[in-house]
């Protein structure tokens, strides 16, 4: 988008102006940012309006996309990027003596997310907008992200991420569509005037879900959609009348209920806890917006709900928004008089269900107390789906107790989420090929088989805008001189990429740009963390959160087998290699937090060490965010994705790396599977068990972790750092490492994830990783081929294969009114 440079500057400096009362040469650097985010919101906003009329005037569908997270990064770089006003943005930046990065750096990151389920949100909304769907993020707008890292002696602290505390300059607050959301209380029976009955909630408490819609900005075109992130508010804040009855104390206890409910993001990933404000959050968020959908599909479509799933689709970004089902039952049933069974062909419509993960542990199980105390009218519903759904399934299978045991929505004095979302949903996917099968064949198995046709696949993907565009500029501009700028919208445009693999001079340009990236990250580290690492050496990074299946302990474990080697032969041959780790851990989850301390106690014990002469440095790289991916992943060669098989059930991460030429070290899990048929066996190192075999140790339950530790001296060695003071005087320390890998630890099985099992196979691949290194020019060629073979990877092409197979949804241009 063209810009007149002259208008746009002067709007920057009464900005500076009108919001911190400084000029241009006075202002600090977060005021900078400021006021250049509300000049560019300026042109944003322009859009977004019309992108809303055009919505509005031609009655399209929209997808409501429902997600506990919203794992955005920087608004900014990324606005502007999208805007395709960067060249000239910059260079009115630059003649005004101001350092651009120095400004983008000035953003706090948003993160209203755990991990890759908020981040996959984020990178769906960008190729929504880009791909001109109509489309609305629903989630929730948390006071507090992600705790704020910190490592103190190694381990893990955490930090309130006060992310609002400099204004939120891209939200906007939108009191006039604020809806009242009802908890507990009790239910009472009504009769109609049709002498049906109507169940009416009485003695309720009220929250006032106000809105903060914040623009979603498209690539290269008019359209900006909307994230729509819901605010607790008390209601006698809202409507004063209470206040001035002179009920002022109970106002304002109110409003600190009120705030507890929006105040922070629950931190564990892949982890159930049962709590109640937790139900309260997903019940909030989730009431709020289906109530403004149908007071926004009324007044456009009038009380004809049977067009309702021409209009909106829902997608439950995994069981936490699943409550939905019930939710929109309550509204079209109780406070339309829609009746039962057409209300329910309506919302199974609308409704479809994405699986993320197939660990037991993080499968939401509602208490039945709790869920009916809090929510007694949406309970009452539960229950009458639960009852309908068995009798469909007693009608089907007569009486196998059993079989109805395992499906009931409610059973063991438990809600299934799971099973809530699957039969009120018409479709049910997972987030890769191989995760889908396991769904089908194993975990979901009864209900593939009553509901085959709810079954899809939607392989994840993610944002090459942000991901290659934002954060790797240097490699986006050589390979828009090559081959044009098609990518941004295609990403397969990169596979002619292909033959330049072949040309010397551009496997030069391709791995001078890696270096130089490397270069940066060194200098980054430098400045932080006052540590030296080596350019040319092999940058293996692997940053995810921290869980024993992501098994961070099998990279660390071959990090001091390594040493071990180099402390008997301090001239073996090899790369020097720099480890890399990121990854945050949920505060009270133990083996994470101490897997976290190891790996830093290593780096104390490598890094320090002048007898191996460099040959290996560990790096943990605090807090790792969004903003923080974006400096590490174009540095990277080596890019680690060891889940134990079946367990991861894409990665997106991994994506983030092939796309960024870095090589992936991995096994047959999740969307590995998918990488390696894209870029082919040659240019990715595999290893390990495979899914299959995993599923079958499991059945057959024999694996004894002793008869690794006996058999082979080089684990043993390793293990036995772990309690014999190498790496902390104290010998207690990793005690419990040690002993979830041999015995079991808190009534796990003995090395549940396959560490032992799988670590010569792992140590194999990355001597492999190591010889094929030395040969410059084959590396060169791989990296490259990995970034050529990325295509498949774009959230376009996945949310595509959603608007059409699933949401029925079709684009829709938006033209700008000639002012
Ligand atoms: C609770 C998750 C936050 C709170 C998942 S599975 C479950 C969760 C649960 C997050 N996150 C991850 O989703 C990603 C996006 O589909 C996958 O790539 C990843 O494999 C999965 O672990």
């Amino acid at each position: 988008m063209h810009i007149d440079k002259e208008a746009f500057k002067a709007k920057l400096i009464a900005n500076v102006r009108i919001l911190s009362r400084q000029s241009v040469e006075t202002a600090t650097q977060e005021q900078l940012y400021e006021a250049l985010a509300f000049t560019i919101r300026d042109y944003v906003t322009s859009k977004w309006l019309e992108t809303h009329e055009t919505y509005d005037r031609t009655g399209c569908k929209i997808v409501c996309y429902l997600s506990m997270e919203f794992l955005m990064g920087r608004f900014l770089g990324n606005a502007i990027m999208n805007m395709t006003m960067f060249d000239e943005i910059k260079e009115v930046i630059d003649e005004m003596g101001i350092d651009y990065n120095l400004i983008e750096d000035a953003e706090r990151d948003p993160g209203l997310g755990n991990g890759g389920l908020g981040r996959l949100a984020a990178c769906f909304l960008d190729s929504l907008s880009t791909l001109e769907l109509p489309a609305y993020g629903c989630g929730i707008r948390y006071h507090y992200g992600i705790f704020e890292q910190k490592i103190v002696d190694g381990a893990q602290m955490e930090l309130p991420d006060d992310w609002l505390h400099n204004g939120d300059v891209w939200g906007v607050r939108r009191r006039e569509y604020a809806v009242e959301v009802k908890f507990y209380g009790n239910v009472v029976r009504e009769m109609k005037d049709n002498g049906e009955y109507r169940y009416v909630h009485e003695n309720y408490q009220s929250i006032i879900a106000v809105p903060y819609d914040y623009p979603v900005v498209g690539y290269n075109n008019n359209t900006v959609n909307t994230l729509r992130l819901w605010d607790a508010e008390a209601k006698n804040m809202f409507d004063l009348e209470k206040f001035n009855s002179g009920d002022f104390q109970k106002a304002v206890e109110e409003q600190n209920l009120a705030k507890a409910l929006t105040d922070v993001l629950y931190p564990a990933d892949e982890h159930y806890a049962g709590k109640e404000l937790r139900l309260r959050q997903q019940y909030f968020f989730v009431s709020a917006t289906l109530q403004r959908v149908i007071t926004k599909f009324k007044m456009k479509f009038g009380n004809n709900f049977a067009l309702l799933p021409e209009k909106y689709a829902f997608q439950l970004n995994d069981t936490h928004p699943s409550i939905a089902v019930a939710e929109l039952m309550r509204i079209l049933v109780d406070e339309n008089d829609v009746a039962w069974d057409e209300a329910w062909e309506i919302t199974k419509k609308c409704c479809a269900y994405t699986n993320h993960t197939i660990m037991s542990e993080a499968l939401e199980k509602w208490p039945y107390d709790l869920f009916s105390r809090l929510l007694p009218r949406i309970f009452m519903i539960v229950e009458e789906i639960n009852k309908r759904f068995c009798n469909m399934l007693i009608e089907k299978y007569g009486h196998d107790a059993e079989k109805i045991r395992r499906m009931a929505i409610i059973a063991d004095g438990q809600i299934r989420m799971a099973w809530l979302a699957i039969v009120g949903s018409h479709s049910v996917n997972g987030v890769a090929a191989l995760h889908t099968e396991i769904l089908k064949n194993q975990e979901l198995k009864d209900f593939y088989e009553i509901y085959p046709e709810r079954f899809n696949n939607k392989t994840n993907g993610i944002t090459q805008r942000r991901w290659l565009g934002h954060a790797n500029q240097k490699l986006a501009k050589l390979i828009t001189k090559e081959i044009g700028d098609g990518w941004y919208t295609d990403l397969d445009e990169l596979h002619k990429l292909e033959p330049l693999a072949n040309k010397k001079k551009f496997r030069e340009a391709f791995m001078d740009i890696k270096r130089e990236n490397k270069v940066e990250l060194a200098q980054y580290f430098k400045e932080t963390m006052d540590i030296d690492i080596d350019p040319d050496s092999i940058f293996d990074i692997q940053v995810k959160r921290l869980h024993e299946y992501k098994r961070q302990l099998l990279n660390v474990l071959h990090i001091m087998h390594l040493y071990n080697q180099l402390k008997e032969d301090p001239n073996m041959d090899m790369v020097p290699r720099t480890f890399i780790f990121g990854a945050k851990s949920a505060a009270g989850y133990k083996m994470a937090k101490l897997i976290i301390k190891l790996i830093n106690k290593v780096a104390d014990l490598v890094n320090n060490d002048p007898s191996i002469n460099g040959k290996i440095k560990v790096v943990f790289a605090a807090n790792y965010r969004v903003s923080l991916a974006e400096k590490l992943i174009p540095a990277a060669d080596i890019s680690e994705q060891i889940s134990t098989a079946s367990k991861e059930a894409s990665g997106t991460g991994n994506m983030k790396f092939m796309l960024n030429g870095a090589v992936t070290m991995g096994t047959l899990d999740g969307a590995n599977v998918e990488i390696m048929e894209e870029v082919g066996e040659d240019n990715i190192f595999i290893f390990g068990m495979k899914a299959d075999e995993v599923i079958d140790q499991y059945a057959r339950n024999d694996y004894n972790p002793w008869d690794i530790y006996n058999m082979d001296p080089d684990i043993q060695a390793v293990l036995n750092m772990l309690i014999n003071g190498t790496l902390d005087s104290n010998t207690e320390t990793f005690k419990p490492i040690f002993e979830s890998l041999l015995n079991g630890y808190n009534g796990s099985r003995a090395d549940e994830y396959f560490v032992l099992k799988d670590f010569n196979a792992y140590a194999k691949a990355q001597a492999k990783v190591d010889a094929v290194y030395k040969d410059k020019d084959k590396w060169a060629k791989m990296a490259i081929m990995n970034t050529a073979c990325s295509g498949k990877f774009s959230s376009d092409r996945t949310i595509k294969e959603y608007a059409e197979e699933i949401w029925g949804l079709k684009p829709v241009h938006v033209e700008m009114k000639k002012k």
